[in-house]
């Protein structure tokens, strides 16, 4: 690997010489490595990323993407920070290496990520840096963007494959999952609704993040204040609420994503009302009536949703996420599902919640 990287960063043009290596465990798709250079007795560090090419197709188009909302960010805010990607002899901000593999080169940014937190005043602030992402980018106009991936949140069409999936067994596994089968498509139509009146033109369309994981903002480690945004892949235009919902989604839940003992499953209503207060707080200008009327089924569908990606890949052979061990993506979607309900046995809770952060803040 270490030679891998000295030729990807001499592609890069970084200066001094590659002094160390390691790989940083961020994400279920793509493989990063925080990279050190050193310079006349003075470090640098980078992220040097490779992309999983199987689930972006397309990845010149996602460095397109993320070079006009990065160029629009850093033009409208000069003084915020925004992520630095670096260029090539050629003026592209990638290099495609002899083994086709696709790299881009960041710099480090000092900071922290929580995978999760117990601290609300995080979790308020995570929510005010989804929201306030959102709200920087209403301007901008979405078009430009390519899909990077054709319907990523059209939760019909995600569980119009499942069943598919479901029918041609390729692996032999659907007798396994029968129950979770049935649960899936109990709520089906419901899971599916938003997606369709996105489709239908009702609700509107936005410039979203599209993948709102708590690690996916940086932190300053002393002040704990968020500092930019990051993992951009996935921007494309989408609903609003939707990144709501996949933030609380994965901060709400009382235990990992993939947490294997269901019974430790919940969503925590505390964690809920302080993302939303963050959330709504940074963007309550601009979503409309109907975007938040429908924060609280949103959560429930995209949950749905993940469970069945999660689902999916696993009678298909997991091919798509990363697995640690070979019943992965089984006990990702066990998790995801057990959420689900917890998410539909509170809902007018969380209602309710919505309401009194919207009342609140007005
Ligand atoms: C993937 O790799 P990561 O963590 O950035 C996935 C998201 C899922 C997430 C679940 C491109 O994101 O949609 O919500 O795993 N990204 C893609 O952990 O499919
Ligand atoms: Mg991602």
């Amino acid at each position: 690997m270490f030679e891998t990287l000295k030729i990807v960063g001499e592609k890069f043009r970084l200066p001094g010489e590659l002094y160390s290596y390691n790989v940083i465990a961020m994400g279920n798709i793509n493989s990063t490595y925080k990279v050190t250079y050193v310079n006349e007795k003075s470090f640098k560090s980078y992220l040097f990323q490779k992309v999983n090419t199987n689930v972006f197709k397309s990845p010149i188009e996602i460095m397109e993407n993320i070079d006009h909302v990065t160029s629009f960010i850093r033009a409208k805010y000069p003084d915020q920070i925004t992520l630095h990607f670096h260029h090539t002899d050629e003026g592209t901000n990638y290099f495609v290496d002899g083994d086709d593999a696709f790299w881009r080169v960041i710099n480090y940014v000092d900071s922290v990520t929580f995978n999760a937190s117990d601290d609300l005043r995080v979790i308020e602030a995570t929510g005010k840096a989804f929201g306030n992402f959102q709200t920087q980018l209403s301007d901008f106009d979405g078009s430009i963007l390519h899909e990077t991936i054709p319907d990523f949140h059209n939760t019909k069409k995600r569980l119009d494959t499942l069943f598919a999936d479901v029918e041609m067994d390729e692996c032999g596994r659907v007798k396994e999952v029968s129950e979770e089968i049935a649960y899936i498509e109990s709520v089906r139509e419901q899971a599916a609704e938003l997606s369709v009146r996105f489709e239908n033109g009702e609700i509107p369309k936005r410039v979203t993040h599209n993948d709102t994981k708590c690690n996916n903002v940086l932190f300053d480690s002393v002040t704990k204040e968020p500092i930019v945004v990051i993992d951009l892949d996935t921007i494309m235009p989408g609903m609003s609420m939707y990144d709501f919902a996949d933030a609380v989604r994965f901060i709400a839940n009382t235990a990992v994503e993939d947490e294997p003992d269901t019974s430790k499953v919940f969503f925590d209503t505390a964690k809920f009302r302080a993302f939303a207060n963050g959330f709504i707080g940074a963007t309550k200008d601009s979503l409309t009536e109907i975007e938040i009327e429908n924060l609280v089924k949103a959560t429930f569908s995209i949950t749905i949703e993940l469970a069945s990606r999660f689902l999916d890949d696993y009678i298909t052979g997991d091919k798509y996420f990363r697995c640690e061990y070979p019943k992965h993506n089984l006990v990702r979607t066990r998790c995801q599902l057990q959420l689900a309900k917890d998410i539909a046995r509170k809902t007018d809770e969380l209602e309710w919640i919505i309401r009194d952060v919207l009342e609140k803040r007005s």
